[in-house]
């Protein structure tokens, strides 16, 4: 059987060419060109949808834009030259005689422009070209290696499997072809939403334009405009979707490790964590748990007992994360081969034979996600795990990365009936593969949240996984690249990232480890991993003092969940992402591109975090405008200045942006599970208003879309010297029936709670332990920063609102 897929016909090289006709409708705008179709969409006041196809049949892209366009007053001008699309926030202008487009302002600033080359083709490829704008820095483009601002640079899109790739590797697992452009106080959006290879050039061997190509497909893009990079990101996430509310497990301290076993060995690993007194709640199995790497199978000798072991996992507290490859063994006999291939679910060749390529288990087949019957089939599958409770789920190796890493190009996609090759197929792949696996897995665990984590993804993947970023390497400045790859995800929609702390490849050393934890308690996705043959790689591997520094910030990163679940909250209702790359609050601020700074990045909006190389007992930091707070030691620091600061290997640069309010559980005994009842509220004094808006829910079910969620508002407003707790939202009572309010740099001194005055309490308040002092990573006296005399106050927590007051 031969396929019948249509290959563009392109033969020449070509631009738009002129405007012939266009006409309105409820959206927008369609017309024809010399060379090209065209539709322009208006989604919302800021952003329109820009495609044009040079061929007869569109060719689009099904997955990842979820928005319709809603209803906006827009305007249709057209005068001697030019055609003029407007709404409130944005205007577009088309020149006529070379169908280029304009972006601007409602006042007429130039946000945007199409070069004269404009969009055109050379063949196949066809790529829009932009004009340059003056000091115009472009950041984003989610997994992407390379500087916070990527002008001077060119990246492509292609999902691969790059094993301990390098710190200046490109293209990687995961692809968002979306980037943000800022120049001249102005900012905008572009998301290309085509799976083929796309290419980004922001000025890298010219200085005329930035451009953005697909090597096959529509030149279909959105163009969004906010006077802010974080409404930018909101509208992103509007159009490709956002996360759901992760479980609050899967945000505690995952162990994994390439791999636990036999289950006697993963027990161990798990009572080390409860008899240390160091947080966790995930072990993470490997593929050794299969029979022959055969997914959905159990290996009878290493795991002879699935379920007691599981079993006595949870008893212990612990959730199990199951690894899925998408590979599945060509075996006469094995179930889910036989079922998938009498159902014709798998990848085939053009003339109709399955596609097969070699991964862990041996010769594979591979299910085809592009077709509904196998997204069904797959979820089903997952009943093999549900039915052992196993709530968490890992899809590696879906690039798809098979050994010889040349997936064919000609391999056939069945794409909802409009049949592609690999070339459309292979980019979306990974997220279709996670969609499976979370759409499955949730309708089979009765009301309860699952996790999935994914390598491999394409724009809108948050709405279905975690994204982490595959095999890095046990090195420094691998663990900087982390830090900014999970910031540049955070700016393309994807705010639950993370990296394998401690490094995959390689064996790090005592330094680094510690480093490492310390920066990943203040990443959104937090686990430990390691490739198979390296050096033992838990926090209680690298000797006491390691362990120490391991337990103190795992401690706090769960001492912090109440601020951290809240912004998980938030991320899912604006898109934000938890580690905020400083391009977001201080885009137009040029010192945070600098390469001294360009890792920092603020965790949710009140937590500066610098992370710094193991090597350092001294870094500089930059702090942007504004008052901070040292958040071990209360000491204050002017912003706008960079300084010098002490890190020595047991003190991660922290600090804490004036007008702050962070929520923390007063104390963590094993895992999400036991943070106790008392709430810290931690306010920091500052000139300026702020506020804070507190979630908090059963952490583990839907239940909160029946109101079971306790959110209020919590404002702080030094100009009425008050501080307010507003009455609750929703229905769940909080766990925390006693809040401790904490006054970090207040200067007043009465304090009254609904008018009653209160008692202040004064302490010696330490966030995190001193660390034994021994030889050989650590030979300076250790002295853990205190915060000398906190003064605190103690009240009942209630549902209705709570006012706080203060005067001299
Ligand atoms: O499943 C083994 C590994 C896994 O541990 C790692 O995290 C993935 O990125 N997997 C890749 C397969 C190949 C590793 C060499």
């Amino acid at each position: 059987m031969h396929s019948s897929i249509t290959t563009r016909k392109k033969s020449s090289d070509h631009g738009m060419g002129k405007l012939l006709n266009y006409h309105k409708h409820a959206n927008g705008i369609e017309g024809t060109t010399t060379h090209a179709s065209f539709q322009i969409t208006v989604y919302t006041n800021h952003i329109f949808r820009i495609h044009i196809s040079s061929e007869e049949k569109q060719d689009t892209n099904p997955y990842s834009v979820i928005a319709h366009p809603i209803e906006v007053n827009f305007h249709v001008e057209e005068n001697d030259e030019r055609v003029i699309i407007s709404t409130s926030a944005l205007v577009l202008e088309i020149d006529k005689a070379s169908t280029r487009f304009t972006f601007l302002t409602t006042d007429g600033q130039t946000i945007n422009e199409d070069d004269t080359f404009g969009a055109s083709w050379i063949g196949e490829q066809v790529t829009t070209y932009k004009k340059l704008q003056e000091g115009e820095r472009f950041i984003g483009l989610g997994e992407k290696t390379g500087p916070l601002d990527r002008r001077g640079h060119g990246y492509q899109h292609w999902n691969t499997d790059f094993f301990g790739y390098p710190v200046d590797a490109d293209p990687l697992y995961c692809s968002t072809p979306f980037y943000m452009g800022i120049h001249n106080q102005l900012s905008y959006g572009i998301f290309l939403d085509n799976s083929h290879k796309t290419h980004f050039n922001f000025g890298a061997s010219n200085r005329r334009f930035s451009s953005f190509s697909a090597d096959s497909g529509d030149m279909d893009y959105y163009f969004i405009h906010h006077a802010e990079v974080k409404d930018i990101i909101s509208s992103y996430s509007h159009l490709t979707g956002r996360m759901e509310l992760p479980p609050l497990w899967s945000i505690g301290y995952q162990q994994c490790r390439y791999s636990y076993y036999p289950d006697k060995e993963v027990l161990n690993v798990a009572q080390n964590f409860r008899d240390r007194e160091i947080p966790a709640d995930v072990i993470v199995l490997d593929i050794h748990y299969m029979d022959n790497y055969k997914i959905f199978s159990w290996d009878k000798e290493k795991f002879s007992n699935p379920q007691q072991i599981l079993q006595k996992l949870r008893d212990m507290g612990f959730h199990v994360v199951v690894m899925c490859d998408p590979g599945i063994k060509i075996e006469e006999g094995y179930p889910s081969y036989e079922e998938a291939k009498d159902k014709n679910l798998f990848l085939k060749y053009p003339d109709g034979s399955l596609y097969e390529g070699q991964v862990w288990p041996g010769w594979c087949h591979f299910p085809d996600f592009t077709k509904e019957e196998t997204r069904t089939w797959w979820k089903e599958q997952f009943a093999a795990y549900t039915d052992l409770e196993i709530d968490g789920f890992w899809n590696d190796m879906n690039e798809i990365a098979t050994w010889g890493q040349k997936l064919p190009d000609l391999i056939r996609f069945h794409f909802e009936g409009e049949e592609a090759t690999a070339r459309k197929g292979r980019n979306i792949y990974g997220f279709l593969m996670a969609k499976s696996t979370f759409e499955g897995s949730k309708s089979l665990l009765n009301n309860k949240r699952p996790f999935v984590l994914t390598r491999a993804g394409f724009s809108g993947i948050q709405r279905y996984a975690a994204v982490w970023t595959g095999d890095n390497t046990a090195s420094d400045e691998h663990m900087l690249l982390g830090a900014r790859l999970v910031n540049s995800m955070g700016l393309t929609g994807i705010p639950f990232a993370g990296y394998d702390v401690g490094g995959f490849v390689g064996n790090a050393s005592e330094k680094l480890f510690a480093r490492w934890i310390q920066i990943g308690a203040f990443s959104p996705f937090f686990r430990g991993h390691s490739n198979i043959n390296t050096r033992d790689a838990e926090p209680w591997a690298f000797g006491e003092e390691v362990e120490e520094i391991s337990r103190n910030y795992i401690q706090l990163r769960y001492r912090l969940l109440p601020y951290i679940y809240s912004l998980f909250y938030e991320a899912t209702q604006s898109g934000l992402p938890l580690s905020r790359s400083l391009a977001i609050d201080y885009t137009h601020d040029s010192k945070i591109y600098e390469e001294n700074y360009h890792n920092q990045y603020l965790f949710g909006p009140a937590i500066l975090v610098a992370p710094v190389e193991s090597t350092k007992d001294f870094t500089k930091v930059y702090f942007p405008e504004g008052h901070w707070y040292h958040f071990f030691s209360d000491e204050q620091v002017k912003g706008a200045q960079e300084k010098i600061i002490e890190c020595p290997i047991d003190i991660l640069p922290l600090y804490v942006k004036a007008s702050s309010i962070i929520p923390m559980a007063q104390s963590v005994q094993y895992n999400t599970n036991t943070l106790g009842n008392t709430l810290e509220l931690h306010v920091y004094y500052g000139k300026s208003f702020n506020s804070f808006e507190y979630y908090e829910d059963d952490g583990e079910t839907y239940n909160y879309q029946d109101e079971n969620f306790c959110r209020r508002t919590i404002q702080f407003s030094p100009e009425n010297q008050e501080l307010k707790i507003a009455e609750q939202n929703g229905i769940y009572p909080s766990q925390f029936t006693t809040i401790k309010l904490f006054l970090h740099g207040f200067p007043d001194q009465s304090f009254q709670v609904n008018g009653n005055r209160m008692e202040l309490k004064e302490e010696q308040y330490s966030f995190i332990k001193p660390v034994s002092n021994f030889d050989p990573i650590y030979t300076e006296p250790n002295t853990v920063p205190e915060i000398k005399a906190l003064k605190s106050i103690e009240f009942t927590n209630t549902t209705e609102a709570i006012n706080i007051q203060w005067s001299k």
